[in-house]
């Protein structure tokens, strides 16, 4: 009896000793978030869309058919890695009033490339498609993020960055529309793929169009600084829940409508 009490509160002592360092890492200050913060906030209610949206990416791979599971598997990927960095940028926020540049771009390297992985994958799921698509994503996406990141960074002057890195994003676009991507779209791939793919492109020009704008109020339009990092964060926050959760709500749409075929 005793040794089974001793047993449990042992393994309980473990849990805790094993969850502790994890809770003091996910919170660098001991402030607590206050409901007139609005970027807090903002961070706050996108963390919960981004782990709801994880889930259901999840779940969901159980009913589509086998090729279209690693697409939904990477869109959860990328809403989990998001979500986690959320919960981080959250407690910077609330305990600096800074901008959390290094989380941003952390989370921002990881999904974005995750992101371009999708058009791969759901061309791939109908079409073979050469790896030269792949790699061509790929630099842009590297180019846009890497000069974004040294101006926000303060590296760089802001407006050379801006620039190299409107020109990367302007390279990806050319990709997906007059580019090989493009062409193999509109050659080979069925209704459903064909509709999701030209949604997904539209996303890549206007859903992604709001991170520019986030950047000229935060750095370019030269006001007050406080007003200008809140309206970054709060502009960002908003373009993240736009372009991780609706572009991968827009796969499952079109993997479930290609799954319930067969
Ligand atoms: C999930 C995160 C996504 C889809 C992030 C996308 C980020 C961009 C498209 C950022 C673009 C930028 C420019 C085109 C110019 C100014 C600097 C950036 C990095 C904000």
């Amino acid at each position: 009896m005793i040794s089974k009490c001793l047993f449990s509160k042992a393994s309980a002592l473990a849990v805790l000793g094993l969850l502790s360092p994890v809770g003091a890492m996910a919170s660098t200050g001991s402030q607590n978030l206050r409901g007139d913060d609005l970027v807090g906030v903002s961070f706050w209610v996108i963390s919960m869309a981004l782990v709801a949206a994880t889930a259901f990416f999840f779940l969901e791979t159980q009913r589509v058919s086998p090729k279209w599971k690693t697409s939904l598997t990477v869109s959860g990927l990328v809403t989990l890695v998001a979500a986690t960095h959320y919960f981080y940028m959250r407690d910077v926020w609330v305990a600096t009033g800074e901008t959390p540049t290094v989380f941003r771009y952390i989370d921002w390297l990881i999904t974005v490339p995750l992101l371009m992985v999708e058009f791969f994958l759901i061309l791939s799921a109908v079409t073979k498609v050469p790896a030269g698509v792949f790699w061509r994503l790929m630099v842009g996406t590297l180019v846009m993020l890497v000069a974004g990141y040294l101006g926000e960074a303060g590296k760089v002057g802001v407006w050379p960055a801006f620039i190299v890195s409107m020109a990367g994003w302007l390279y990806i676009i050319n990709e997906i529309y007059r580019g090989e991507a493009g062409k193999i779209n509109a050659a080979s791939a069925p209704p459903a793929v064909q509709s999701a793919f030209r949604l997904m492109r539209g996303i890549v020009v206007f859903g992604w169009a709001v991170y520019p704008i986030g950047y000229v109020f935060g750095y370019l339009l030269g006001g007050d600084p406080k007003d200008s990092a809140m309206a970054l964060n709060v502009v960002y926050n908003f373009a993240d829940f736009l372009n991780k959760i609706a572009f991968g709500v827009i796969i499952w749409a079109a993997a479930v409508s290609e799954s319930d075929k067969r």
